[in-house]
């Protein structure tokens, strides 16, 4: 929900608002839960690879999602799946930013775009990118300078080595706490390049270097992120394959209401920004789920 379209140049300060999330001059009111509808434009994406590598398409379903209630469009041109192979820069941008300059160019719904390297996160910024979802949590050195002057906001979210060894790398202490003391490194990064908080939110990384059950415990205790970071936490469990163990097995295509569950449940463990496949059940669900949470369970 946008709530003020004046360009921001908020100081880092001690108060910062945990209620707003600030994206490249709008606010986005973080009142009640966001939703952001996924738009892979990889031939490989797990669950919706080749399906709107062409920029037509891609605009039709990111209008789908806004009108089924996305708050934002996440656009990804490399896949992240456990053990996906690498993507060069010029590769990756030539998928992602056409689609993103189709989208801006039809549609006024906020555009963030998924990567990890920053020539591409570069070439999105130019392309009027609002917000770069880094899923490694500011890994490429460069990366931070580049989204410092653009006023974007940033998703830094957690995750360990890369996509082809992260699921070698899941031992943890209290997976909370070291989830949480990682993406404080992270933050660490983004106040060294001159990122303001209210730009940022924060991801544990559902998927990423975690076993069924450590995905299951951060969803679990989601709200200590928040509390001992102080930034708003989104949730990325869309048809993850947890979801599909829990479920027996069922494949990517077949984990929708799975994935709503995640997403309510998140809810009531403190997210307030969640990435999903299937935005209209998203929406409807959180909705419902927010208006009940909101009250006190003990009445007035
Ligand atoms: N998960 C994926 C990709 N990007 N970004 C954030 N912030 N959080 C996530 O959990 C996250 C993410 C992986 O899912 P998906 O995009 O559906 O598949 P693929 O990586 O195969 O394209």
């Amino acid at each position: 929900m946008v709530i003020s379209s004046a360009r921001l140049d908020l100081p880092r300060s001690p108060t910062v608002s945990n209620d707003v999330w600030a994206i490249r001059g709008r606010v986005l009111s973080l009142d009640r839960p966001l939703v952001m509808g996924i738009l892979n434009v990889t031939p490989d994406s797990f669950s919706d690879g080749g399906r709107f590598l062409d920029p037509a398409r891609a605009v039709e379903q990111a209008r789908r999602m806004a009108e089924d209630g996305a708050d934002l469009i996440d656009v990804g041109g490399e896949s992240t799946r456990p053990g996906a192979p690498a993507v060069s820069a010029d590769e990756e941008a030539a998928r992602v930013v056409p689609v993103l300059r189709a989208i801006k160019d039809a549609l006024d719904v906020p555009v963030s775009v998924d990567t990890r390297k920053a020539d591409v996160a570069r070439e999105a910024l130019d392309g009027g990118a609002d917000v770069i979802n880094d899923v490694s949590g500011l890994g490429d050195a460069r990366m931070g300078g580049i989204v410092a002057p653009s006023g974007a906001g940033l998703v830094l979210m957690h995750m360990r080595g890369t996509p082809e060894t992260m699921q070698r790398m899941t031992d943890y202490g209290d997976v909370v706490d070291d989830v949480a003391a990682e993406l404080e490194q992270a933050l660490e990064r983004a106040d060294r390049a001159g990122i303001a908080r209210e730009r940022i939110v924060l991801d544990p990384g559902i998927g990423f270097a975690k076993t069924a059950e450590q995905n299951l415990e951060l969803i679990a205790r989601l709200a200590r992120l928040e509390r001992r970071l102080g930034r708003p936490v989104l949730l990325g469990a869309s048809r993850k394959s947890f979801i599909g163990a829990l479920l027996g097995g069922v494949p990517a295509d077949l984990r929708d209401a799975g994935s709503v569950g995640a997403c309510v449940a998140g809810l009531a463990r403190g997210a307030r920004i969640f990435r999903v496949h299937d935005v209209r059940s998203t929406r409807h669900a959180l909705d419902v789920a927010h208006a009940v949470l909101r009250l006190s369970p003990e009445g007035s």
